[in-house]
């Protein structure tokens, strides 16, 4: 399997965030890909290339215009009202406040454009985005010219990322920007597999009213777990939607055992879908010791999941989410990869 890889996603460093009442350095550092990189390189998944560029037109067709044009300019933004270090929004448009009126400032724009404070920018933001998306492209590029499989190590993240709102450490939604490509390619119905730990809210947000995209979520119950507010069972899709999205929450201490059953029940909806194209949002933060996470798998679990969702058949596009376990992240993502392909 071909894996797509930037060092562009470096830049993205020594931002924080708010968890437990404290600010901390961010769960989501660099290490994470280099570490899966040097495992893909270990194990001699396949080569690694480098991705190509992309005009941000793809990223437009699933996220709003004005939300994407903001993203660029956030650094320069900030640094011109004479901060340094890294941004965070500290107030939302909540209920109750007009979320229709884009403010003047950046500490208001970067709330209005936010769900939380968890998608913070330093420096290198914006390239280490706008390296991800190009990565996620150029794996989707690899499964449209015949490769059964391929790997985009994306980071940062992006499954918490909506149409106009970042947050979770996700500021474009990758996997959403590649099955509107695959859409656009041709391709009638495409699937996307959430296996994150945390509920694939932006994602969700996305697509929730199309047929032509069907959701699968397994994750940790929204009622105890970020993300909280998305993520429940009833969430079934709206309109052409309804139906075609499916969410699996499950509890704290959640094993393979009882998580594999939710993904069996996903596999069967997604072939009596039957898409051209799955996607898979491949997070690993399931694991049991992540630090940010109250799941049980093992790592000789990782390798049963690439293999059943190899037994699906279709072409597969693997994108990089969550796994904050760093010294196991390689271990646990690639044991997908090497699992899927039968090694
Ligand atoms: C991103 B991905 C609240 C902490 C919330 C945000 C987690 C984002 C996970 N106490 N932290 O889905 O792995
Ligand atoms: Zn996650």
């Amino acid at each position: 399997m071909k894996t797509v890889y930037s060092p562009r996603h470096a830049g993205h460093a020594g931002n924080f965030e708010l968890i437990s009442g404290a600010i901390v350095p961010a769960f989501e550092k660099p290490s994470r890909a280099e570490i899966i990189k040097a495992r893909v390189e270990a194990v001699k998944l396949g080569p690694i290339l480098p991705p190509g560029e992309h005009d941000l037109s793809h990223a437009k067709r699933v996220h709003r215009e004005d939300f994407i044009d903001f993203m660029p300019t956030v650094w320069p933004l900030w640094e011109a009202s004479g901060r340094d270090g890294s941004t965070i929004p500290f107030t939302w448009p909540t209920r109750g406040l007009r979320g229709d009126r884009r403010p003047a400032t950046i500490d208001a724009l970067l709330g209005f454009y936010s769900f939380d404070a968890g998608a913070n920018f330093v420096a290198g933001t914006w390239e280490a985005i706008k390296s991800s998306y190009d990565v996620a492209l150029t794996g989707a590029k690899l499964v449209q010219a015949g490769e059964r499989a391929a790997f985009a190590l994306c980071r940062p993240p992006g499954h918490h990322a909506g149409s106009a709102f970042m947050g979770g450490y996700c500021y474009i939604n990758n996997a959403a920007v590649v099955a509107q490509w695959f859409r656009d390619q041709g391709a009638a119905r495409i699937s996307i597999l959430d296996v994150d730990y945390h509920h694939g809210n932006g994602t969700q947000e996305i697509f929730y009213r199309r047929g032509d995209v069907q959701l699968l979520n397994l994750h940790a119950d929204p009622m105890v777990e970020y993300p909280y507010f998305l993520g429940h069972a009833d969430e079934i899709g709206e309109g052409a939607g309804e139906g075609f999205n499916h969410n699996y929450p499950m509890p704290f201490g959640t094993t393979f055992d009882e998580w594999s059953a939710s993904l069996e029940d996903a596999c069967a909806k997604l072939e009596a879908y039957g898409p051209d194209v799955v996607i898979v949002s491949l997070g690993v933060d399931t694991f049991e010791k992540d630090p940010i996470s109250q799941f049980k798998l093992a790592s000789a679990d990782y390798p049963k999941i690439g293999a059943r969702i190899a037994k699906l058949g279709k072409p597969t596009l693997f994108v990089m989410e969550g796994g904050y376990a760093v010294d196991e992240i390689g271990v646990n993502a690639v044991g997908v990869l090497t699992g899927f392909e039968d090694r």
